[in-house]
């Protein structure tokens, strides 16, 4: 395939806590398959992703944080050019919810107003630590789109990474106009 064939660029950053199944989310995303823990040795930690949407093919062009430990050790410039980034913590996990936010505001510092954020609960498929309720009043304080998924099982894997493209493709033809019209 060539590059040329696809009609929008998405950058994406999937950021979380060390464990909260990241690498296991574009795993699942990618080839649709779940490694138990010791296959998983080398996850990658880039892929690409090319997507049929409505009206358009985008390319999604999709990074895992996950080098950074912690919050405090993500390199900033990391978020500038993304277009989405997606904030996940695991439902088992209460202190992994905890930290949500220090990532939000980590990120939202390091990125331009049009980046698009969404709030992932994985691990659905295990005892939980984070409601619902709890997960979606997060959510909605800090104005993002909330989905539970399963890397496990696969739920919403589709939806978690697809859901705010639409979002994202009016905020790069806007920037985009913007140029233009300079
Ligand atoms: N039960 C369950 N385990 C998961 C899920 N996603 C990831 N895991 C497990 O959680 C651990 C950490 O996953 P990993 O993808 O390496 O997390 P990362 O550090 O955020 O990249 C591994 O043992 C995975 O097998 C899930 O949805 N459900
Ligand atoms: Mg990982």
């Amino acid at each position: 395939m060539v590059d040329s064939e696809y009609d929008y660029l998405l950058r994406i950053i999937i950021v979380g806590d060390t464990n909260v199944g990241k690498s296991s989310l574009m795993t699942r995303f990618e080839k649709n398959v779940f490694y138990p823990d010791d296959w998983n040795l080398f996850p990658s930690s880039f892929m690409n992703k090319y997507e049929q949407f409505d009206d358009c093919f985008v390319r999604m062009m999709i990074w895992d944080g996950s080098k950074a430990r912690r919050y405090n050790d993500l390199p900033t410039v990391g978020f500038l050019d993304k277009e989405i980034i997606m904030l996940v913590f695991d439902l088992s996990s209460r202190e992994t919810f905890n930290h949500v936010d220090l990532w939000h505001t980590k990120a939202q510092k390091n990125t331009q107003k049009s980046t698009v954020f969404v709030l992932i609960g994985n691990k659905n498929d295990l005892p939980r630590e984070v409601s619902d309720a709890e997960a979606r009043q997060k959510a909605r304080m800090m104005s993002v789109t909330y989905v539970e998924t399963s890397a496990k099982t696969g739920e919403n894997i589709h939806t978690a990474f697809r859901i705010n493209t639409e979002e994202a493709i009016q905020n790069i033809r806007r920037n985009y106009d913007k140029l233009i019209k300079k």
